[in-house]
């Protein structure tokens, strides 16, 4: 008695559409499984996206899995992770010069005799110069000393960069004292499968207003 069997080219076709299909349906569970991180950085003093930003992405671990450098759009983008903790170490050179004038030092002056408080995050992080974590007479001091040409830089300026930066739209616990919050040098970022977004706020080291 004959066996029931396909002729030997149909077999061979099925065959190969069975696994196109698992490698296919594989591939996609792969795809799923994976990360993508993004996101756009826009100054605080005009909103407009930042080019030149250094964005350093790190394992929690602390080892770089990925650098990635703005464009004229401010966005930046890195693919094809595993979902998990990471750190984000953000950098911007620039002139240390750059939007800071007398005025800006009569405002961190003001705040710091308690005249007039700053309110907000943006003009804490933009006054505590040297990053130190507090606003001081130290910080008026640099500040002239920079305005004057006594000083080319801020302390570590070439290492930290001239810019800070927040997470978009960050209010903090504490409004009257939110540098604490904003010790660390990176920010830590929990990583679904599929899409995360991640915006930023740059500020200027010296400019308050
Ligand atoms: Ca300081």
């Amino acid at each position: 008695m004959r066996s029931l069997s396909f002729p030997n080219n149909l077999n061979q076709d099925i065959m190969k559409k069975y696994w196109i299909f698992f490698i296919t349906l594989f591939a996609g569970s792969l795809a799923a499984q994976q990360a993508d991180l993004n996101g756009t950085i826009a100054s605080s003093i005009d909103a407009a996206d930042m080019e030149g930003v250094e964005v350093e992405l790190r394992d929690a671990q602390d080892n770089t899995v990925d650098m990635f450098t703005t464009g004229a759009n401010g966005q930046y983008v890195f693919t094809g992770l595993q979902p998990g903790e990471y750190r984000l170490y953000l950098k911007k050179s620039g002139s240390p010069l750059e939007y800071i004038s007398t005025f800006d030092a009569v405002l961190v002056a003001r705040h710091v005799l308690g005249v007039a408080q700053f309110s907000s995050p943006v003009s804490y992080l933009g006054a505590d110069v040297n990053h130190s974590g507090t606003i001081t007479t130290y910080d008026i001091a640099l500040m002239r000393r920079l305005i004057l040409g006594i000083d080319t830089d801020f302390p570590d300026g070439a290492a930290k960069g001239s810019w800070r930066f927040i997470p978009q739209g960050w209010i903090p616990q504490n409004p009257n004292n939110p540098l604490p919050e904003l010790a660390g040098n990176y920010f830590p970022v929990q990583l679904n499968a599929g899409a995360n977004t991640f915006n930023w706020t740059g500020i200027k080291i010296g400019n308050v207003n």
